[in-house]
């Protein structure tokens, strides 16, 4: 059979592929996040010269309209000139000082005025800082052990969370890393996402015990998968009841579904928020913030230490003040809609006019094109998906010029410099890719 031109061999460039050898000798896997690695698709990565808009250009000069975004941050597109053009002034004033800024109570105070539970806010580097600092403090001022996460929820390589994770520990087979110990798993339960009930009888098996809940308001990390309705506001009224900390990890959402994030669009205000991605407009930085009760509790001003050398960071802080004052000025959420809406339908008639199972879901300008022949809810429903059909198609849209997520369990996005032409295009290509899968498996 003659080799499937969907099949990796035939789209990774020469150059890229000698760029991963030599990457292999020097550092683990060839990549600085697995997620980029292109494990679950097989064949090696592409390597980027330069991204601009909703474009990706390999070191072979073979370009790609781009729905990873570098999973979530770019959602204003890539090198927008406003933001290089502040990168650029910050970092002629020099890049970072390792005392207080101005920028960064400026920066405080626009995520404060964005997103309804936070009133007091920390930055920190990375959103998997971010998580593991809320689930510290929030053990801190409850003075509990236990935190509830939820299956193919992922929020960074924090140890006590990579238990039943998503995203690329999920890709990869290592939802449960080796390295992480029993100790620091033991205080973590991992529930189904979308059963309330499940989570109420953790708490009465539980009680007094459980510091906090942890979750991805709306999942990307196992595939897009919505809450049900009604599903976080049951998480908030059990919270309440027992004492515990609700935390929304809205390091994806966060400026993404709605200025102030998924907690705005679904109406269910969390204790503390963590954020990073579109915070930082693509430079190093996270943040967490909540109830300021709460908050109170984090060093200096309370006990519970956390710490970091760049948080903060002058540079990081630039680029993501004025990334959200261009989203808070500009608000892209209602063209993102129009745009989501399209390109949603187009993938699911690709995949219907081939006969294809497939379930496309969808919030804002986060979605998934899940290969299954059921909606997917939860990590159980999620896993059932065809992983080799995925590959097929991510392959077969790559050698069509359109770079989607490396991994059936991640989120694809996009940006506002996504035009009808992106869209249109995508979709155009979709069916080829679709048929031509059919046709390979015949
Ligand atoms: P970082 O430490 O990678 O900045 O953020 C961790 C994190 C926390 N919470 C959520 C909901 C997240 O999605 C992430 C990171 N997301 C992955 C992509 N699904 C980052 C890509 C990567 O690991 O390279």
């Amino acid at each position: 059979m003659s080799t499937p031109t969907s099949s990796p061999r035939h789209a990774v460039g020469p150059a890229s592929q000698a760029a991963f050898q030599r990457a292999c000798q020097v550092m683990p896997g060839g990549v600085n996040s697995p997620a980029r690695a292109f494990g679950a698709v097989g064949g090696s990565p592409l390597f980027i010269r330069k991204a601009f808009g909703p474009f990706l250009e390999d070191i072979d000069g073979r370009s790609y309209i781009d729905y990873i975004g570098s999973w979530g941050p770019m959602i204003l597109g890539h090198a927008h000139p406003a933001v290089l053009e502040a990168i650029k002034q910050a970092a002629t004033l020099g890049t970072s000082y390792g005392a207080p800024t101005e920028a960064e109570s400026e920066l405080a105070e626009m995520i404060i005025a964005a997103v309804p539970s936070i009133e007091t806010v920390r930055l920190v580097n990375s959103g998997t800082e971010a998580t593991m600092s809320a689930i510290r403090v929030a053990r801190g001022f409850t003075g509990r052990d236990k935190v509830i996460k939820f299956a193919g929820n992922y929020h960074g390589h924090v140890d006590s969370l990579l238990v039943a994770a998503g995203s690329s520990a999920a890709t990869l087979g290592v939802p449960d890393s080796p390295g992480v110990t029993a100790g620091a798993g033991a205080d973590t339960i991992v529930l189904p996402y979308n059963d309330g009930q499940a989570v109420r009888d953790a708490f009465r098996k539980c009680p007094g015990q459980i510091a906090a809940v942890i979750l991805e308001p709306v999942v990307g990390n196992m595939g897009c998968v919505p809450p049900d309705e009604g599903y976080l506001r049951a998480l908030r009224e059990v919270t309440d009841q027992e004492g515990a900390v609700l935390i929304f990890d809205e390091v994806m959402t966060g400026f993404r579904l709605a200025y102030g994030g998924a907690q705005q669009l679904f109406g269910v205000t969390p204790d503390i928020t963590t954020l990073g991605k579109i915070v930082g407009g693509g430079m190093p930085l996270g943040a967490y913030g909540g109830r300021a009760e709460i908050m109170a509790h984090v060093l200096p001003a309370g006990r519970v230490f956390q710490a970091g050398t760049l948080s903060g960071n002058p540079v990081a802080v630039a680029a993501g003040t004025t990334t959200l004052r261009l989203l808070r000025d500009e608000p892209p959420y209602d063209d993102l809609e129009r745009i989501g809406a399209k390109l949603a339908s187009g993938l699911a008639s690709a995949a219907a006019a081939a006969g294809l199972p497939a379930q496309v879901q969808r919030v804002g300008s986060m979605m998934t094109l899940f290969f299954n022949e059921a909606p997917v809810r939860n990590w159980t429903d999620a896993d059932r998906s065809d992983r080799e059909r995925f590959a097929a198609y991510f392959w077969g849209m790559i050698r069509r010029g359109v770079y989607m997520p490396c991994s059936q369990f991640e989120a694809l996005f996009f940006s506002r410099t996504h035009s009808e032409a992106e869209i249109q295009a995508t979709i155009e290509l979709a069916h080829q890719v679709c048929l031509e899968i059919v046709e390979e498996r015949s």
